[in-house]
């Protein structure tokens, strides 16, 4: 199978099928395509409909949307637990992953997926806030039913820790105030040997997104690129 995926340091949705597939040793080859430059679009098209990554290329079938190919993924390795075994816990997975691929729209908007910062934390205004509540009540009500066996939302990780962990990221990033429970959790994430090879790729990638880094004050940095790009309406 071969993974088309944007950039590791920046691409939230490509880092959760890569994530899932990487963690369960679903094996798979990647082609990185870098956002903003003058041929992306036209290199995304040939790949994906959508002209977005990630997209899933199994033989002749093709599979974009990270949510989709997480099923894909699901039917075609039925043993690799891409979903909790238990039928309660997988129904409440596949929603609260919908929930993922559907929302948490203020706190996508306000903080972009960037691996290679940490920023002075700020207030991000009342609709994150909500969205941070929602999530820690995810978390705790995910983790006392379902998370015995492990350290993830339903035990061992899953396609919903896969969904979840770029958020994950955005929470450190920001530097953003989370109890004690979210934050081991989000540790479990940010620990977990598929996810440092990917951040480990990100900050070996030359790309820095000037829209991903702007108006924000650095608290640390541990990426600096050497080739620039950026959306033209970045910033307006
Ligand atoms: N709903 C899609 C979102 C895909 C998406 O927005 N991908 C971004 C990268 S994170 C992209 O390809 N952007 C390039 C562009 O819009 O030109 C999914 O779940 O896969």
């Amino acid at each position: 199978m071969q993974l088309y995926i944007a950039n590791k340091l920046y691409s939230s949705w490509s880092l959760r099928p890569w994530l899932l597939m990487t963690a369960l040793g679903i094996p798979f080859e990647e082609t990185v395509i870098p956002m903003y430059f003058p041929d992306t679009k036209g290199r995304m098209l040939d790949v994906s409909p959508t002209g977005k990554m990630p997209c899933l290329v199994d033989g002749e079938i093709r599979v974009w949307e990270s949510l989709a190919i997480v099923e894909y993924l699901h039917e075609t390795h039925p043993g690799k637990g891409v979903w909790p075994a238990d039928a309660a816990a997988r129904a409440h997975a596949r929603a609260t992953s919908a929930e993922m691929h559907a929302g948490f729209q203020a706190l996508r908007n306000a903080c972009p997926m960037n691996l290679g910062k940490r920023f002075q934390p700020r207030d991000l205004g009342n609709d994150v806030a909500d969205n941070v509540r929602r999530f820690q009540g995810m978390v705790s009500d995910c983790r006392r039913r379902f998370g015995a066996g492990g350290d993830f939302l339903y035990g061992t990780f899953s396609a919903a820790d896969a969904m979840y962990a770029p958020l994950a990221t955005r929470l450190d990033t920001y530097q953003i105030e989370l109890a004690p429970q979210t934050r081991a959790y989000i540790d479990a994430i940010l620990a977990h040997p598929a996810f440092l090879k990917w951040r480990t790729e990100a900050l070996a990638e030359p790309w820095g997104i000037t829209h991903y880094e702007d108006g924000w004050v650095s608290a640390e940095t541990f990426h600096t690129a050497t080739i620039l790009t950026g959306h033209p309406r970045a910033g307006a």
